[in-house]
């Protein structure tokens, strides 16, 4: 605690989880601390927007909010960093999260995802903190088990990532047993926001059809379009997260939306907003497969809705028209399409880029009646060719 306040930990604070858990422990009153890695090039892009606290108060004990480097992989930056901050709750949310990824980097992904926690929970214990530890378990540990999944749904992982995640949920239950800690998982099914990262699907989907729109491409090239997800809403589920480590006793939780729906039926969902058809527009390449897939996840959730009082509010169709306005706003800016500033509603970027769609259906129209003449042009000439020739030849044989 500082001055009455209650002091976070985060782990992944740059992420999309973290960015906003971060914002909501703020608005909470909570005093928040947050882990990043060093990197090349800045990776605190969705949190730049807190510096505001670092200029007012420095690194003090009196900030609500400032950045320490450290890393999941080094055991001396994360014994350091929870001696110096004396944390009351540590989210765990740093994680190589890429599944498709963690295919190519099975070490570094075990390394961080698996050993990661085991080092967070391993220095609590021995340092002796009496904090509340959350860690970001994931419903890819489900693998092949059919849906819908629960808390006791058997855990059949088929991805070097479902693997590290399950391994880092059973530290969790086992430092729990073991030496008493308020260890949690939250076992999140997917979620997605405006703040997601450019690889995963849906974001890579809003985000191609904004581009499509405002000019810059043509074309969205994806892998298996029929596994089936359960899609929720970042800025709801880090909520769910806080309230995990409310309850009176540690416990496991699924949070989910319980509605589940292919990739392909999230492309025609944003598609038909706009009035196109997303075979027009969407290309299959095996780069984007995996050697395994998690088929088919949809999450009960009863247990947080029972048992915390925990729902989600957004849904499937609300999430995507949410991401494709904030990818609109974004790419309409850019071009100068839409004017600067926040004050437009989503409907306002969603119906400009229905004008746009008209346009580029037009235009993709002419282009089909340009090709077509191009090649009855050519028809012509072969034909005639083909004619002359023939009236040639019969001549010449008399
Ligand atoms: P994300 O955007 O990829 O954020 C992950 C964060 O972890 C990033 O800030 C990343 O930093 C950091 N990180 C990676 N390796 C690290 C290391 N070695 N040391 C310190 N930090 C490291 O993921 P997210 O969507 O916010 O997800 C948050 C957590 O929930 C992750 O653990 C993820 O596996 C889990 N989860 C996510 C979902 C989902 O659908 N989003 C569902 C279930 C569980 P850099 O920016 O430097 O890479
Ligand atoms: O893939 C298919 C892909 O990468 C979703 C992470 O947050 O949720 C996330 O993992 C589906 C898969 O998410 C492309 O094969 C098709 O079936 O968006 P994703 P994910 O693998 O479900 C879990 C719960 C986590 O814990 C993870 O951290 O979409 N898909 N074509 C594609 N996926 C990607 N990324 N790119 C494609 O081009």
């Amino acid at each position: 605690m500082i001055n009455g306040k209650k002091v976070a930990l985060i782990f992944g604070i740059g992420g999309q989880d973290g960015s906003y858990l971060a914002e909501f422990l703020l608005s909470k009153g909570y005093v928040v601390r947050g882990v990043v890695r060093r990197a090349s090039f800045p990776n605190t892009k969705r949190i730049d927007h807190l510096d505001i606290y670092d200029d007012k108060y420095g690194k003090t004990p009196a900030s609500p909010f400032y950045l320490l480097y450290g890393d999941l992989a080094d055991s001396t930056s994360i014994r350091n960093i929870l001696e110096e901050i004396l944390p009351d709750e540590v989210y765990n949310l740093g994680a190589q999260s890429h599944v498709g990824i963690s295919f190519q980097n099975p070490e570094s992904t075990m390394n961080f995802n698996a050993l990661g926690p085991l080092r967070i929970l391993e220095a609590i214990k021995d340092l002796k903190l009496k904090c509340k530890y959350y860690q970001a378990s994931s419903s890819e540990m489900f693998g092949i088990s059919p849906p819908p999944q629960n808390e006791d749904t058997t855990m059949l992982p088929i991805s070097p990532y479902g693997i590290a995640k399950l391994a880092g949920y059973h530290l969790t239950r086992m430092y729990r047993k073991a030496y008493g800690i308020f260890a949690c998982n939250g076992i999140l099914f997917n979620h997605e926001s405006p703040r997601r990262g450019l690889n995963f699907v849906t974001k890579k989907i809003t985000r191609s059809i904004a581009d499509i729109l405002v000019g810059n491409r043509e074309k969205i090239v994806l892998g298996n379009l029929d596994a089936k997800r359960d899609w929720g809403f970042s800025k709801e589920y880090v909520q769910a997260m806080w309230h995990i480590l409310q309850h009176d006793k540690p416990d496991d939780f699924v949070v989910a939306t319980k509605e589940t729906h292919t990739v392909r039926e999230f492309l025609e969902e944003a598609f038909n907003i706009f009035g196109l058809n997303w075979k027009d527009f969407v290309e299959i390449s095996d780069n984007y497969k995996r050697p395994a897939e998690v088929p088919a996840l949809l999450g009960d959730a009863s247990k947080a809705l029972k048992t915390l009082n925990w729902e989600p509010k957004t849904k499937f169709k609300d999430l995507v028209r949410l991401m494709l306005a904030a990818d609109l706003k974004e790419k309409m800016q850019e071009k100068g399409i839409a004017p600067m500033g926040e004050d437009k509603s989503d409907e306002y970027y969603l119906d400009l880029g229905k004008e746009l769609a008209q346009k580029l259906a037009g235009q993709k129209k002419e282009k089909k009646v340009e090709g077509l003449l191009e090649s009855l042009e050519g028809l012509k000439k072969e034909f005639s060719a083909g004619v002359i020739e023939g009236i040639v030849n019969q001549l010449k044989n008399g």
